[in-house]
């Protein structure tokens, strides 16, 4: 790694997150002159504030000063920072260099990346591509919105083959130089609405992963989402098509419960698989693909896949009381997600949906739920726009919180129902994240289990 050397420049990060904090992390180490500024008050009184303050970094709370703007040298985004915001467009006008976290960290990291986009399955696909590294041999560090900014990569003592980093388009629009040796773009359904001014942006978004590769890189993208088909002709980089119409080198075709993938003139077929659904053997396909590319070996890849269960707050099973099975997949914050995983169930569903609404067309889920949902329990405040889309399609009821929900679940239910938790919202209303929300609600079906009829 580039050791930089900041002395004397004054860099300002806005957002107390886990990404402002591993940045200032790395500028303090390297002599920068820091200031984090978070809009929140609240932020002033966490034990990232304290440990900031600790090392000498300056903290600025509540509304931003344009004046702390001004005099960056340099300003860092935090990802859920919107980028139309007063003080930001002042700094833009003034020319002050704008960049987000994966920017910043990426100019100081010379091994190669893999990077991972996609409006879902994001996480499971950045999971997999490093089991199926690391099953080959290789050192691999695994980070970006999966939970771990990619920085911490710069303040760890680690020395990796391979860094594998799953970026949200919230991310992609601050980069401006970043060159991923592999991009992969799973597919783009209608998402973060309430951020981008229509689909066509939040797309123009996601194709920023392959806007800075070369012909000798590679992009794996999926050849049957009209959304990322359309940006095939575009790409540079050499492409890795997965959920293939057709068979041949440098694609991945998706069978029932197998996946050929064609490579190097030669065919891996994947069969012992433990995910289920259609969008997993998609996101395994674009992960083979990827791992393929930069040398994961056949037995490497077909162990990481044959192991993997899956991940939790993804249609993750919980348990069974009463012949009832129970299933967290609070990680579905879009309608997408919740089609998906609707499709992935046979028996009768009890649907507990709802939070904070991200602009989701949740009109596009009344067929399905006509089809398999019994009863609709609604959440949050997204409520009444998700009762007044969808309530000729199902018997539905509107509860005060999550553990009323899952109470109301109990007692509706019979043996052979699935009761499952879907939201197609955020968290953000009444929860800290989607893994605080799942955690709600394996915590209370646990303990209904102590009360089984
Ligand atoms: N803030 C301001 N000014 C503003 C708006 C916000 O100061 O105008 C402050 C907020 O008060 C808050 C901070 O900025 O304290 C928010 O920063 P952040 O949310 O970017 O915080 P991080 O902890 O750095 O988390 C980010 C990603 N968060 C978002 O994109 C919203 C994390 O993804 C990611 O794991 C982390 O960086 C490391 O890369 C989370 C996420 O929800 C999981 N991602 C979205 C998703 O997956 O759908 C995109």
């Amino acid at each position: 790694m580039l050791e930089p050397d900041f002395s004397g420049k004054k860099i300002l990060i806005v957002g107390l997150g886990l990404s402002g904090v591993s940045c200032a992390k790395f500028l303090k180490k390297n002599h920068a002159d820091v200031t984090i500024v978070d809009s929140s008050i609240e932020k002033r009184s966490t034990d990232s504030a304290y440990a900031m303050e600790n090392t000498g970094v300056k903290l600025e709370f509540g509304e931003h000063k344009l004046s702390s703007f001004e005099r960056a040298d340099l300003i860092i985004v935090s990802p859920g920072v919107p980028l139309n915001i007063e003080p930001l467009k002042h700094a833009y006008n003034l020319n002050i260099p704008v960049a987000g976290e994966i920017e910043f960290a990426s100019q100081y990291i010379k091994e190669p990346v893999v990077a991972v986009t996609g409006t879902n399955g994001k996480t499971t696909t950045t999971t997999l591509i490093g089991k199926m590294l690391e099953n080959s041999g290789l050192r691999v560090f695994v980070c970006g919105n999966i939970g771990k900014p990619l920085t911490d990569y710069l303040i760890s003592d680690d020395k990796v083959d391979v860094l594998i980093v799953e970026i949200s388009s919230f991310q992609l629009d601050t980069i401006i130089n970043f060159r991923p040796k592999v991009s992969v773009l799973l597919n783009i359904s209608e998402d973060h609405l309430d951020r981008y001014e229509s689909m066509k942006e939040y797309i123009a978004s996601k194709a920023r992963i392959f806007m800075n590769q070369k012909k000798s890189d590679f992009a794996v993208i999926n050849e049957k989402d009209s959304n990322t088909k359309s940006l095939i002709s575009d790409i540079v980089a050499e492409k890795l098509c997965f959920d293939a119409k057709h068979s041949g080198e440098n694609r991945a075709v998706i069978q029932k419960r197998s996946i050929n993938i064609y490579s190097n003139n030669k065919t891996l077929k994947l069969s012992d698989i433990k995910l289920t659904g259609k969008h997993n053997m998609q996101n395994i396909a674009a992960a083979a693909l990827a791992a393929l590319s930069v040398n994961g070996t056949e037995k490497g890849i077909s162990k990481a896949v044959a192991d993997f269960k899956g991940l939790p707050h993804r249609i993750e099973y919980i348990d069974t009381i009463n012949q009832v099975k129970y299933y967290n997949d609070s990680k579905a914050t879009n309608v997408d997600a919740v089609l998906k995983a609707l499709k992935s169930f046979a028996s009768p569903v009890i649907l507990i949906m709802g939070g904070r609404d991200k602009q989701g067309d949740f009109k596009k889920l009344k067929p399905v739920i006509k089809d398999r949902v019994k009863l609709l329990l609604i959440i949050g405040e997204a409520a009444e726009t998700i009762i007044a889309a969808v309530k000729s399609s199902a018997v539905f009821k509107k509860c005060i919180t999550l553990g009323d929900a899952v109470g109301e679940a109990y007692k509706n239910s019979v043996a052979g129902d699935c009761v499952l938790l879907s939201p197609a919202c955020s968290s953000f209303d009444m929860f800290e994240s989607y893994i605080d929300r799942g955690n709600v609600f394996t915590k209370t079906v646990k303990s209904l289990k102590s009360i089984e009829k």
